[in-house]
């Protein structure tokens, strides 16, 4: 709901009517449409007053208050506020915790801290919060965002960018992880990984990568940068080994859309999100092993490997060894196997499961 307070300065009824517009948003927000339209029309009419409505029997008197309104109006006038409102904001916090976490980055401490502060919309921490700039691209296209792609328009998405790649470096090979390569009919978002024969670090893809995004933003197929390549040190693995940001499909290659449907009016593009995952060839076993999960089943591998007095990361399967250095023993990591998918499974006794049969 919007709080329209210009022109209301100078409206006796002007705090009864802003804590009856927070209950009306309260019920706009859990979908009680019935009750929406009631407080609406309540607050119109006392909009409509020249003086301050401060029983309940004046209230009632009104067009479009009831009995229960009424008494709520007198509450307010009263002791300027209203009990219902204070639980009514404390109730749905779950929920609220539910919508803050889907915001790109946001996680449980950060989401409490907003509704410490009194924040329960997006509309609130838009107008209110101190948002970084990838938190208010993220609320701003929170519904697309948060829409889940269907498997056709994954597989259109990246052959666009398979498309771009291949024209840039036909060496560099692409693969769709995530919920797509398990199979899914649809997905939260596009997962890319990168990889190029011969590589044995990350940062030997970056300059790749950075050509491939500088392309496909001058394209319109990128339109924002959540996380971005950081600087890379040569020979060292570290953040810059993955992007994060959104893209929509540019429209001349979105032909199957019948724009005399609609009016002439082309469908609106939804933000997508899409994230790229440099892996050198040495991990890319590992890596597709972490970026298909799905992360139940990561964690059981996980589980598995530690049981094995090994260790399974993204990046490979290590073995601990005891070695004395100095006549001091030390336990170091010893790398098994990184590059071969199949190899890791048989190295840690598990039968082979194929991508779409990963689902825990
Ligand atoms: N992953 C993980 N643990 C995490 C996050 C991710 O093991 N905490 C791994 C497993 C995921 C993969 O990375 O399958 C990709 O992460 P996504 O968040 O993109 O998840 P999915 O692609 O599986 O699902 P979605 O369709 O929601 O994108
Ligand atoms: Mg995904
Ligand atoms: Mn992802």
């Amino acid at each position: 709901g919007t709080k329209d307070k210009t022109g209301d300065a100078q409206n006796p009824n002007e705090k009864t009517i802003e804590i009856l517009q927070s209950m009306c948003d309260y019920y706009t927000r859990i979908n009680d449409n019935w009750r929406t339209l009631a407080y609406r029309k309540a607050i119109a009419t006392l909009r409509r007053q020249a003086v301050k409505i401060t029983t309940e029997e004046d209230a009632y008197r009104l067009p479009n208050i009831g009995p229960r309104l009424a008494a709520k109006i007198e509450e307010i006038a009263c002791t300027n506020k209203l009990r219902r409102l204070e639980y009514a904001n404390d109730e749905p916090v779950d929920q609220v915790l539910e919508t803050f976490l889907k915001i790109y980055d946001v996680g449980t401490s950060r989401a409490n801290k907003w509704i410490a502060q009194g924040f329960r919309t997006l509309d609130d921490l838009l107008q209110k919060a101190d948002l970084t700039t990838n938190q208010r691209i993220s609320i701003e296209h929170y519904d697309d965002l948060n829409t889940r792609i269907p498997r056709e328009e994954v597989t259109a998405l990246f052959a666009y960018v398979q498309r771009e790649a291949a024209q840039l470096d036909a060496s560099v090979e692409l693969l769709v992880g995530g919920s797509y390569r398990r199979g899914s009919d649809s997905s939260g978002d596009i997962d890319i990984i990168v990889t190029k024969k011969g590589t044995a670090w990350s940062a030997e893809l970056v300059p790749f990568l950075e050509e491939l995004l500088t392309i496909l933003t001058r394209k319109g197929f990128i339109v924002a940068t959540l996380t971005a390549l950081h600087a890379h040190r040569p020979g060292k693995d570290g953040p810059g080994s993955k992007w994060h940001g959104c893209c929509v499909l540019p429209r001349e290659d979105n032909n199957n859309n019948n724009n005399s449907e609609n009016g002439g009016e082309p469908p609106r593009q939804i933000w997508r999100r899409i994230d790229f995952l440099l892996v050198p060839e040495s991990e890319y076993g590992a890596a597709l092993i972490y970026f298909t999960g799905n992360d139940i089943f990561n964690r059981s591998m996980r589980l598995l490997a530690s049981k094995k007095g090994m260790r399974l990361n993204q990046r490979g399967l290590y073995k601990e060894v005891m070695r004395s250095k100095n006549r001091v023993k030390v336990t170091e990591r010893e790398l098994v196997e990184g590059r071969d998918e199949k190899r890791i499974f048989d190295l840690l006794g598990v039968k082979w499961r194929e991508p779409w049969e990963r689902w825990c």
